[in-house]
């Protein structure tokens, strides 16, 4: 063939493969910036003492999306300091993912920690632990299938060793790892399309080489979970829950190929998520850093792009105003709940906390009332206290159980720390099984 002929053959072979890179992404416009602050400043104004679980995720949210406040990085950065030199052994998988993603993120001096202290070998390690844990305990991973995709995400995107064949194996959109009960668990579902399509891309890239068949079966992983997200999608536009939208809308952005446009209104998403903001749902520091990238359009997988480091958002700085702090008229009064353990046999009381206080107010009033039936332990997670026993029950990722609390036999979207009781509620902590 001539060379004449081969050009234009080629531009259009290019062209055909370009759409298998693109993604689909809404985001919010520059104009709209203002309606992110509620969550600059939540993360702005936390406490990040140290073992504070959230810094983390914040800070890998505000170098994703290139926010230059140079105070708070700092601040955040000397954390993550701390934890890789002390106590990096008690640290999950999952968590060392995050702290990898988030020293990684941007052409930045902090990366040398990543190699200094051999965080992807050690990474390498605790996946490795997790899948060992898998095999000794009926496929139950030491932490969940969340921070197991986080892991392959990592080791993925800093070029870790991992095998491609075992997660071939271990992520089939049927393991019950996707799944809480029956309740597919978009959050999870959505890190792993992330996951699987890094692992995907340095395939058909040549970084990573395997045969045929892997990578045909990523595929159809991907497609089936995206399946699985979309049908999670609610009238309002949110996909699972508020919690887990961003997360979704990540997933989404890199995976259009393998949807079709009319599924999902993005527009209508991001609008519903906006208004929440604006009333004070994502609260909490980790709510606001996981929501946040997805908003300017930035996912995961933007990580090792330099060019994601300094955005438009750069010199969108974080306001100094004190939070709004929303006085309830009559704070100062009593509210009632009605409080329940429930394991064979359910225990009950009736609790008296001010109005305002949150589920653990009632559990340490209970506490107090009778120590032997309502007493409990607790602890710290990203997303606030965690319950782990109660009347010396304790929850077990080898067997999957758990504490579950309910609100009228209905499952909360919140833990301990941040939901707000209301007088007259009935009120349950429930020994279950995910
Ligand atoms: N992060 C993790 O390892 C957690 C992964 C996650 C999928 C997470 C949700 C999603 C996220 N974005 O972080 C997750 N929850 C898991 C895996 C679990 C299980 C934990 C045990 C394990 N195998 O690791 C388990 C037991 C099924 C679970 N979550 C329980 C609960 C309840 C906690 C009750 C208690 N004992 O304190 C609770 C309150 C549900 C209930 N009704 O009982 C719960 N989770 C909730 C509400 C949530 C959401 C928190 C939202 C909020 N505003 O507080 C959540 C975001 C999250 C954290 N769980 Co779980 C899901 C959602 O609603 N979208 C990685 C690590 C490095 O940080």
């Amino acid at each position: 063939m001539k060379q004449s002929h081969q050009l234009p053959l080629m531009g259009l072979l290019l062209f055909s493969l370009i759409p298998s890179q693109l993604c689909e992404i809404c985001e919010v416009s520059e104009e709209n910036y203002i309606r992110l602050k509620p969550l600059l400043n939540t993360m702005d104004q936390s406490k990040y003492t140290r073992g504070t679980s959230s810094s983390v995720d914040v800070l890998l949210s505000l170098q994703l999306v290139g926010i230059q406040n140079q105070n708070l990085k700092q601040k955040l950065i000397q954390q993550m300091e701390y934890i890789v030199k002390r106590r990096l052994s008690q640290v999950s998988s999952g968590e060392l993912a995050l702290i990898i993603l988030a020293l990684g993120a941007c052409r930045n001096p902090d990366k040398n920690l990543i190699y200094d202290y051999h965080l992807i070998d050690k990474l390498e390690n605790k996946f490795q632990a997790e899948i060992e844990n898998m095999e000794a305990h009926n496929g139950n991973p030491l932490t969940n299938y969340y921070q197991l995709s986080l892991d392959v995400l990592a080791l993925c995107l800093f070029n870790g060793n991992y095998s491609t064949t075992k997660v071939v194996n271990y992520f089939t959109p049927e393991n019950k790892n996707y799944y809480f009960g029956s309740q597919f668990s978009v959050d999870t579902g959505a890190m792993a399309v992330l996951a699987l399509t890094c692992v995907k891309r340095s395939l058909i890239n040549g970084q990573v080489k395997t045969d045929e068949s892997n990578l045909k079966n990523i595929s159809i992983y991907i497609k089936s979970l995206v399946e699985k997200i979309l049908s999670e999608k609610k009238e309002n536009g949110l996909i699972g829950n508020t919690f887990s939208t961003g997360e979704a809308m990540q997933a989404l952005f890199v995976s259009s190929d393998y949807y079709h446009e009319n599924d999902w209104n993005c527009q209508q998403t991001l609008n519903t998520v906006l208004t929440e903001i604006s009333q004070g749902v994502f609260r909490t520091p980790t709510a606001a850093a996981q929501v946040l990238p997805a908003l300017m359009g930035k996912t995961f997988l933007d990580v090792n792009k330099d060019s994601s480091c300094v955005s438009a958002a750069g010199n969108f700085s974080i306001s100094t105003q004190e939070p709004i702090t929303v006085t309830t008229p009559g704070s100062q009064s009593s509210i009632s709940v009605n409080y329940s353990v429930r394991i064979n046999e359910t225990y009950f009381a009736n609790v008296t906390v001010p109005n305002g206080s949150v589920f653990l107010g009632v559990m340490e009033k209970a506490q107090k009332m009778n120590d032997t039936i309502f007493g409990f332990t607790m602890e710290e997670s990203s997303w606030g206290p965690y319950i782990t026993s109660v009347q010396g029950l304790w929850a077990s990722n080898n067997d999957r159980t758990y504490w579950e609390l309910l609100s009228g036999g209905k499952p909360l979207s919140q833990g301990v720390g941040s939901y707000i009781v209301h007088d007259g509620e009935n009120l349950e902590v429930r020994w279950s099984k995910y």
